[in-house]
C-alpha cells in the first residue's frame, strides 16, 4: 500500500510539472460555454464523464473528439471521471492478453494526453461491478424496440461474421443490443451531467437521458438528466482519410484511414499526403461539398487550436498537395510531446496498474453510493458496505486527493 502512495504522489508530482504549461492555456470545451466550476445542473453538482474503449491504439477522431476535450474540463476545474470501457469492449473483441494490453496502453495515453489521478477519477469498467448491476436494472426499463433501431447497433450487428458472433451459431450477440444501457448505467452510476463524445454517441446519450426520466417516473429521483456535450470546433466527427463519408474509426480495416495517436512523424505524414481529397486544385471549408479537403482544414485547426476561417485564410495560393504538408505537420507537432510523454508512462506499467488500482477503489465508493440509493427506490436488497473495501479504498486514495 505504501508502495502506491509512493507512486502516486510521485506521479502527481510529476504530473503538475509535466501540463503546467498546459494548465494555463486550457479553458472548458463546455458545449454551451455558460458554465463554470461546481456550477449545477437542475440542482445536480456538474460532473463529466466519458469512456474510451480498449479495442485498439486510439486515434486522433478519439483525441480530439473525447479525450482532450475531458482534459480540459478537468483542467477548467470540473469533476472529471473517465474510465477504460473493457466490458464495452467485449462485443466486439475477444482476446484476453490484447485487451489487458490495449488497456494499458490506452491508460498511458489517457495520461500522457493531460488526465490527473489526483483530481480525476481514472479507472477500469470492470472493476466497478456496479455498472453491470445498474445496467440489468435500466434494461428493465427499456424495450427491445428502443435500442434495436440505434444506428450504432445496425450499424456493428451487420459487421458480425456469420458464425463469428455469440455462440455457435454465429448469431448478434446480446452484449451488442444491451451497449447504449450499459452506456447509460456508466454515466447515471457517477451522476453524470455532461458527457463529452463525438457525434457517433448523440443516439446513445438521448438513450440515457431517457432512462434517467424512466427512472425518475417509476422509482423517484435519483440521478441528473445527463447530457452530451458535442462540440463546435470540428471535432465531433472527424473523417477517414480514405473514405470521408465516414467517421475516422479504430475498427477500419485501412490502416491509411485513421492517424492513431502512437504514429510516427513519418506514419502522419504518409497519411496525409495519401488523403482522399478531390479534383479542385484550391484549399476551403465545405463539410457538404468537399469532405475531404475539408476534413484536413478541420484536422489542421484541431492541431493548432484556430478556426477554418483562420486556416483556410493561410493556405491561401496554395495547391491542395501542398496544404497537405501543413496539415502534416501541424498534426506532427501536436501529437509529439503526447507521444514521448507515452512512452514514457508506458514503460512503467507497474506505475499505470496502481494508478488504476487506486482510481477504481475511488470509483467504486462512488458507485455504491448512487446504487444504494437507486437500490433503496426499487426495493431491491442493498448490500451492508464492505468495511475492509472502504478503507482499504479510503487509504489509496487519500494521498492523491491530497
Ligand atoms: N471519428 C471520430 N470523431 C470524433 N469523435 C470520435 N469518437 C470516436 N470516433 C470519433 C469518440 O471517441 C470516444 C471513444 O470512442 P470509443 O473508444 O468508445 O470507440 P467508438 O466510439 O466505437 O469509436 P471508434 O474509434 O470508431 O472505435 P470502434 O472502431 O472500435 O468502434 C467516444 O466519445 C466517441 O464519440
Amino acid at each position: 500500500m505504501k508502495f502506491i502512495r509512493r507512486s502516486l504522489l510521485s506521479y502527481s508530482r510529476w504530473m503538475v510539472c509535466v501540463h503546467r504549461g498546459r494548465l494555463a492555456r486550457c479553458s472548458s470545451s463546455n458545449a454551451d460555454g455558460t458554465e463554470g466550476a461546481g456550477a449545477a445542473a437542475g440542482g445536480w453538482p456538474r460532473r463529466v464523464v466519458s469512456g474510451l474503449q480498449p479495442t485498439g491504439a486510439l486515434h486522433v477522431g478519439n483525441y480530439f473528439g473525447a479525450l482532450r476535450r475531458c482534459v480540459r474540463e478537468q483542467d477548467a476545474g470540473h469533476d472529471l471521471t473517465l474510465f477504460v470501457a473493457d466490458l464495452h469492449a467485449l462485443t466486439t473483441h475477444h482476446k484476453g492478453q490484447s485487451l489487458q494490453e490495449n488497456t494499458l496502453e490506452l491508460t498511458a495515453l489517457a495520461l500522457a494526453a493531460g488526465v490527473d489521478p489526483a483530481r480525476s477519477l481514472l479507472f477500469v469498467q470492470s472493476a466497478v461491478p456496479r455498472h453491470a448491476e445498474l445496467c440489468w436494472l435500466l434494461a428493465c426499463l427499456c424495450s427491445q424496440a428502443r435500442v434495436q433501431h440505434l444506428p450504432q447497433y445496425r450499424e456493428k450487428a451487420a459487421l458480425v461474421p456469420r458464425g463469428g458472433g455469440a455462440g455457435d451459431g454465429g448469431e448478434v450477440p446480446l452484449g451488442l443490443l444491451l451497449y447504449p444501457v450499459l452506456q447509460a448505467a456508466d454515466v447515471l452510476l457517477y451522476r453524470a451531467t455532461h458527457v463529452p463524445v463525438g457525434a457517433d454517441q448523440q443516439h446513445h446519450l438521448q438513450l440515457a437521458a431517457q432512462l434517467a426520466r424512466t427512472f425518475h417516473h417509476r422509482y423517484g429521483p435519483a440521478f441528473p438528466v445527463p447530457r452530451a456535450m458535442l462540440p463546435d470546433d470540428g471535432s465531433d466527427r472527424v473523417r477517414s482519410l480514405r473514405d470521408p463519408s465516414r467517421k475516422m474509426s479504430k475498427s477500419d480495416r485501412d490502416r491509411r484511414a485513421t492517424i492513431l495517436l502512437t504514429d510516427s512523424d513519418d506514419a502522419i505524414r504518409e497519411k496525409i499526403r495519401k488523403a482522399v481529397t478531390d479534383c479542385t486544385p484550391h484549399v476551403s471549408f465545405e463539410p457538404e461539398l468537399r469532405p475531404g479537403v475539408s476534413n484536413l482544414v478541420a484536422l489542421h485547426c484541431l492541431a493548432e487550436d484556430k478556426l477554418p476561417e483562420e486556416a483556410v485564410e493561410e493556405s491561401d495560393g496554395l495547391t491542395t498537395a501542398q496544404y497537405k504538408r501543413v496539415v502534416a505537420e501541424a498534426l506532427c507537432g501536436a501529437l509529439r510531446p503526447l507521444r514521448a510523454r507515452a512512452a514514457e508512462l508506458r514503460a512503467r506499467p507497474r506505475l499505470l496498474r496502481d494508478v488504476l488500482r487506486a482510481g477504481a477503489a475511488r470509483a467504486r465508493l462512488r458507485a455504491d453510493h448512487t446504487y444504494a440509493h437507486v437500490a433503496q427506490l426499487a426495493g431491491l436488497a442493498q448490500r451492508p458496505p464492505r468495511p475492509a473495501l472502504a478503507s482499504a479504498a479510503d487509504a489509496v486514495s487519500s494521498p492523491i486527493s491530497e
